[in-house]
């Protein structure tokens, strides 16, 4: 058993995944595999949302305001295409408008998504592997009060604020993991669920036939992404409301129940360990605040060495 991998979707998962990244000694032992439900065509171009914010964060390259986008970027060209008329609810920045161009392209040219995540890696110097869950597009679906929602209408547009009454990930039933990710999943010596919001991250990926089957048998970590009954970034807490479940860590170990063995949740809900505790067998109680580099990677290393064997308590 070699490596580890990270289940992610979104900023926080994109932090986590970073933080195992700096806890590695090799980083080229990870392997993130990222969820592709966010994915739409927007102006012609194909828009991988989380497959950016997390390469962008492994690279040091993500914008630090918002956690997606690049660092330093202008917004020129989308100035100028709103003064033609253009759509602007979703931003698209002069640097990551490349991303799109250049990924677009190369899709156009039959080349297949993992293999131009690995291009985009090599080129911004990620050393971590990684992989979309599917070369195949999946996209998220939000069920609301107001009917289906595609999930960047529902997510940026509307700015989640449509209830939620459930979540489809379209065509999965006919996708594939794509080259590389049963085989990570395989080997792993244990797969790391990043907190991202368990219904439109981690489900997306747990969708894909054949992604659950290979978790089997190994250490499966989940960190809560709800700390306080609140999720730390976005509508994980709303849309557990929505769905008629109170949200908190302990709801989070319930989504997960059959998947995961191990469970991370926040000093602040230490109380809920026991209760945690008799739906999955082994609870750690940690900072999981990802304020800083430091401790993102305090966080990974300390869940990689409980769930490699040491104390329960860090
Ligand atoms: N999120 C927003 O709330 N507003 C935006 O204008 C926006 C633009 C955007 C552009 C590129 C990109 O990779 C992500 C972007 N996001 C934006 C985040 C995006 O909605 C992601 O799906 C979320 O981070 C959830 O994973």
């Amino acid at each position: 058993m070699t490596g580890v991998v990270v289940l992610a979707g979104g900023v926080g998962g994109a932090k986590f995944a970073a933080g195992v990244q700096s806890a590695l000694p090799d980083p080229a032992a990870l392997t993130a595999v990222v969820n592709i439900g966010d994915d739409f065509t927007h102006f012609g171009l194909k828009i991988c949302p989380d497959l950016d914010t997390v390469c962008y964060t492994l690279a040091g390259l993500e914008n630090p305001a918002t956690g997606w986008g690049r660092r330093g970027e202008s917004w020129r060209v989308m100035e100028a295409a709103a003064a033609l008329g253009a759509p602007d609810w979703f931003r698209l920045g002069d640097l990551d408008l490349a991303t799109h161009l250049e990924r677009t392209r190369r899709l156009r040219a039959g080349q297949p998504l993992h293999e131009i995540v690995a291009a985009f890696c090599a080129a911004w110097g990620v050393k971590a592997r990684v992989l979309p869950v599917t070369d195949s597009a999946v996209p998220t679906i939000v069920l609301t009060d107001e009917g289906e929602l595609a999930f960047q209408e529902y997510f940026v547009r509307r700015r989640w604020q449509p209830r939620a009454v459930g979540f489809r990930f379209a065509g999965a039933e006919n996708a594939r993991p794509a080259p590389g990710v049963l085989e990570a999943l395989h080997t792993a010596e244990a797969v790391l669920i990043a907190p991202s919001n368990p219904f439109v991250s981690i489900d997306p990926i747990l969708a894909i036939p054949g992604v659950r089957e290979a978790l089997a048998g190994k250490p499966i970590a989940a960190v809560s992404p709800i700390v306080g009954g609140e999720a730390v970034k976005g509508p994980a807490a709303k849309m557990f409301r929505e769905l008629g479940v109170a949200p908190s860590a302990l709801a989070v170990a319930e989504h997960y129940r059959g998947v995961i063995s191990h469970f991370v949740l926040d000093k602040t809900d230490a109380l809920q360990a026991e209760a945690v505790r008799r739906v999955v067998p082994r609870v750690l109680v940690a900072d999981t605040m990802m304020t800083s580099a430091e401790k993102r990677r305090a966080l990974a290393a300390g869940v990689l060495a409980w769930v490699r064997g040491a104390r329960d308590t860090i």
